[in-house]
């Protein structure tokens, strides 16, 4: 849902326009993040730069196009500016403070929730203090959005830090439609249930009228859940709550599939692939991994197969290298710092070991890159290597495909990401298993042309069909079948 690269300034409608109208706005986007940051320069100024991640340029036409509002933080502790109109949206920005930061963001949402959700890849901690600032700030923004949504509009409740927002909306304002998505997983009965909170967490979300989840696994799980713990009367994929019939249903999230495309295929963008590759000493194969340093992407198991197929004698450095970009994320939140600092000595005992003067085998990279660069790698690379023990969807991915309408390179995916489930001509792989991922690596490697191109074509249709638009105009739809 980030995109940490390519911010670019915005600025507030001129002087003189209307401040934003309570109880005026059809559609109503809430999100933790709004879709600019506020930055502070260092004469104290604030300004305000537009993110560019997906989920932005998805909405944006359902929430500008129809004079909606976005509710949502602007990235820095302290008071929250004015509400503001920018690029045909209201802008609501809602204030957290330091402490809330830490304790609702960082804590509740990045170290309870984050991990519990990945199936407990790190033990997820639970404090009540980071719990009853959970509910306190998904209170403000149930207060926010409930001040602008207009008379029967639409609201839109996006993932994991706001999954109190929806009861708590439609408390306040029994006239909405309320929808809400989870980009993350959505646990088992098992897992979820260790929760402290879970039945609060339950009834947060059965206050929306559509749940959208991006697997079809992810919304079974939740009806399993509203049956077995609330003991509600469940149909497929329907729940009867309060009177009222709860949808929970997948919808897999993509990217704009057109917009990666054409970028990749532009004279700027092919040369610069080039000039990668040449820039790495010319290496017969190049394998890319990019994410967010996250210990849910595996990052560690990726590096471990590389070293091993370089002590086999199966690859060789530098004719083989592996990139790897590890966007820094979450820096204040203690499993993040360990993590790095073990990757770290991990890519630094393989360079010591197989690098050269020629040049390393591993090129890694803690920094966001522009995203002209990121595809500029994705066109370079043979082998993109995807190995998350546990992803909601992996965007990643589909930019890959996206950005290869040469109809080169080849994609290595773990098959418990939920990309797994539509990519199905990539060389799935289970991440707990290295000797299966360094099979399917090889697989990747040497892959025949005629088979490269056939595998990479079927995705190509797959995610053209299934882009971000597709995304976002069927949850659209299935929420207005609610009203
Ligand atoms: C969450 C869920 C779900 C990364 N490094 C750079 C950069 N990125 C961009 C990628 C991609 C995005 O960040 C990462 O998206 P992912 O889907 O891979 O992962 P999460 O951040 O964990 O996202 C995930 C997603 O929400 C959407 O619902 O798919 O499962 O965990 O777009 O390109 N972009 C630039 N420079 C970088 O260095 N410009």
């Amino acid at each position: 849902m980030t995109d940490p690269a390519g911010a670019e300034p915005v600025q507030a409608d001129p002087a003189g326009s209307p401040a934003v109208a309570e109880r005026d706005s059809p559609v109503v986007v809430v999100a933790n993040r709004l879709p600019v940051d506020q930055v502070t320069g260092p004469d104290g100024t604030k300004t305000w730069t537009r993110s560019p991640g997906g989920l932005v340029t998805a909405l944006e036409p359902f929430v500008a196009g129809r004079g909606g509002a976005w509710v949502g933080w602007s990235g820095a502790a302290g008071e929250a500016p004015e509400p503001f109109e920018s690029g045909g949206m209201s802008l609501v920005p809602v204030e957290l403070s330091e402490e809330e930061v830490d304790r609702y963001y960082e804590g509740f949402s990045n170290a309870s929730l984050w991990p519990l959700y990945h199936d407990v890849v790190e033990k997820p901690e639970y404090h009540r203090t980071w719990w009853d600032t959970y509910v306190q700030v998904n209170k403000r923004f149930a207060d926010r959005a409930a001040a602008v949504a207009g008379e029967g509009a639409i609201v839109w409740v996006h993932d994991y830090q706001l999954q109190l927002v929806p009861a708590m909306l439609r408390q306040r304002r029994p006239d909405l439609t309320i929808g809400f998505f989870l980009h993350i997983p959505f646990p088992p009965y098992e897992l979820f249930t260790q929760l402290p909170w879970r039945s609060a967490i339950v009834e947060g979300l059965l206050g929306a009228d559509l749940i959208g989840f991006q697997r079809p696994s992810a919304a079974s799980n939740f009806v399993t859940l509203a049956r077995r713990l609330h003991e509600l009367p469940t149909k497929g994929n329907t729940i009867s709550y309060d009177g009222r019939t709860v949808t929970a249903k997948a919808f897999p999230i993509s990217i704009d599939v057109a917009s990666f495309d054409r970028l990749a295929s532009s004279p700027e963008v092919v040369a610069r692939a080039e000039e990668i590759r040449e820039e790495l000493g010319n290496p017969e194969k190049v394998v890319l991994g990019v994410d967010r340093l996250d210990y849910t992407k595996g990052i560690g198991v990726r590096l471990e197969v590389f070293q091993e197929l370089l002590e086999d004698g199966a690859i060789e450095a530098p004719s083989t290298v592996l990139v790897q970009v590890a966007t820094p994320s979450r820096e204040r939140v203690e499993h993040y710092v360990t993590m790095r600092e073990t990757i770290e000595q991990q890519v630094g005992h393989i360079n010591g070991v197989f690098g050269s003067i020629a040049g390393p085998a591993v090129h890694y990279f803690n920094q966001s890159m522009p995203r002209e660069e990121l595809v500029a790698m994705y066109r370079a690379a043979d082998v993109m290597f995807v190995t998350p023990y546990k992803d909601g969807m992996n965007l990643v991915a589909k930019e890959y495909v996206a950005a290869r309408g040469d109809l080169g390179g080849t994609l290595v995916l773990s098959e418990f990401t939920g990309a797994a489930a539509e990519l199905k001509q990539a060389f799935l792989v289970n991440p707990h298993d290295k000797d299966g991922v360094k099979k399917q690596l090889m697989r990747a490697l040497r892959v025949d042309p005629a088979e490269g191109v056939k595998r990479m074509r079927a995705m190509r249709r797959h995610v053209t069909r299934n882009d971000l638009d597709h995304w976002a105009t069927s949850f659209f739809a299935s929420l207005q079948e609610q009203t």
